[in-house]
């Protein structure tokens, strides 16, 4: 058990935090940057440590720091967020090794979900689908990789074990290119991540991005709270989030989330976890997980009523799920914008002090956002600076709220990508719905080749 919970992030999810820790009449400690100490979070905790400087890595990467700020003021228990050290297998480790509390799945889980090849592997073992591959690292002989090649079949793709999230891949369209391609991935893993290790895989070439929620606890329960689509996207930075994932029959995603849910209590996992799918010709492929909460999550809370950041702290301090797989429905249809501090054609990072913020409202409508007047967007950090998230009975209901709401929000002081939110929102591709990976940067590609002409 824990009385005091320190936020070991910043910005909408710190926010987050804070209310789900005091909504569980939680003790909240903040820790800030030099650049972060006016930050609502920081002013709401009932303490408040200043880390470091502006740069993540003189202050939020710190985890020596971030251990002695949880030993000076009490805390006994950390909740990472995302981004960060939400998924550094050393720092839970640490934190376990100082009998403090990580409000997250175990070192162990980590480790494992982190190196893609074992991730892989233990959903193999656990009967989830898999998209066809290597089954394990890459051969070192040139002999052997030819041949697992061709048993995997072109085109494919080479996938870093340390990579995730679209870091360390490399498409190969025929065997000429295989050899020097395996080659070129090694090293470049090897550079990044500090592990030469490649896996291979059927490359998909126009699958969805949909991925499961799932929640487990400490006493042998796990729920899984249905899918979000999140293939609006680019350059993997995700856009648009919704659920349900639209045309998805909802036979298979039961298939699919039983699944999860028993791969779950396989490893042991503990806590909140997104198992992340590509779907293609209507079946599932699991490619990576992720070990924490997920900026997207509102999505599914608004569609199941469930509070998964109390949840998290719930289970943290070794209380049951609040709630059983039988009481698990979805309701209506949710779609969430990330709002980020961006030119909204050029893409490219926007700062300055926010002179006006007008957040929208009305049924259905929910933000999550750190933003106030005098906010200062700087580029130590994320972009995403608002996401608005909107609820309806139906998806076309939804998609109306959104863009009723988009149009009340103001935020003025720097670019945002609203007006980009907005015209997505109209293209006949997204409002059909179930458009792929791709869609988005098609669409865009095809935008600048009008705005020239
Ligand atoms: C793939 C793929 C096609 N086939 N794997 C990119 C992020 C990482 N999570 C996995 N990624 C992909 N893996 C196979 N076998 C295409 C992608 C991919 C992608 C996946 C999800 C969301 C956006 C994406 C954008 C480009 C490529």
């Amino acid at each position: 058990m824990f009385d005091k919970v320190l936020i070991a992030n910043r910005g909408e999810v710190a926010l987050r935090i804070w209310r789900a820790c005091k909504s569980l009449g939680l003790q909240t400690v903040a820790v800030y940057s030099e650049a972060d100490r006016d930050l609502r979070h920081v002013k709401l905790a009932d303490s408040s440590i200043c880390i470091g400087p502006a740069p993540a890595s003189k202050s939020y990467l710190l985890q020596e720091r971030i251990l002695l700020a949880a030993q000076l003021t009490g805390a006994q228990a950390i909740h990472p967020g995302y981004g960060f050290l939400s998924e550094n297998a050393h720092f839970v480790k640490a934190i376990e090794e100082a009998d403090l509390t990580f409000i997250g799945p175990s070192s162990a889980a980590i480790a494992c979900m982190g190196d893609k090849v074992s991730a892989k592997q233990a959903m193999i073992a656990a009967g989830v689908p898999c998209v066809p591959g290597s089954e394990g690292a890459v051969p070192e002989s040139e002999s052997e990789i030819l041949e697992c090649a061709r048993k995997v079949g072109y085109p494919l793709i080479i996938k870093a074990a340390g990579g995730g999230g679209g870091r360390g891949m490399r498409v190969v369209n025929a065997e000429s290119e295989l050899l020097g391609a395996v080659t070129l991935t090694r090293e470049e893993a090897n550079a990044a991540f500090g592990n030469p290790v490649v896996y291979m895989e059927r490359f998909l070439q126009a699958p969805r991005h949909v991925e499961i929620q799932i929640l487990a606890d400490q006493h042998g329960n796990a729920i899984w709270l249905g899918e979000r689509d999140c293939s609006t996207q680019r350059r993997h930075q995700k856009l648009i989030e919704e659920s349900p994932a639209p045309g998805v029959s909802r036979d298979s995603i039961e298939r699919i989330g039983q699944l999860c849910v028993k791969a779950c209590l396989a490893i042991g996992y503990v806590g909140a976890g997104t198992f992340e799918f590509l779907y293609e010709n209507e079946a599932f492929f699991f490619i990576e997980m992720n070990t924490r909460v997920q900026v997207e999550h509102p999505v599914t809370e608004m569609v199941t009523g469930v509070d998964i950041v109390a949840e998290q702290l719930r289970v943290a301090m070794g209380l049951p799920l609040s709630i059983t797989q039988d009481k698990i429905s979805l309701s209506g249809h949710a779609i969430e914008c990330r709002i980020n501090a961006e030119n909204a054609w050029t893409f490219s990072p926007s700062a300055g002090t926010v002179s006006d913020w007008l957040p929208p409202g009305g049924p259905g409508i929910r933000i999550e956002s750190h933003l106030r007047p005098g906010y200062r967007m700087t580029s130590h950090y994320d972009s995403l600076i608002a996401k608005v998230i909107a609820h309806g009975a139906t998806r076309q209901q939804a998609i109306e709220r959104m863009k009723v709401a988009l149009s009340e929000l103001i935020i003025a002081g720097f670019d945002s990508n609203i007006p980009l939110h907005q015209e997505i929102l109209k293209t006949p591709q997204f409002v059909q719905g179930g458009a792929n990976i791709h869609y988005l940067e098609h669409y865009l590609s095809e935008r600048e080749g009008n705005q020239m002409s």
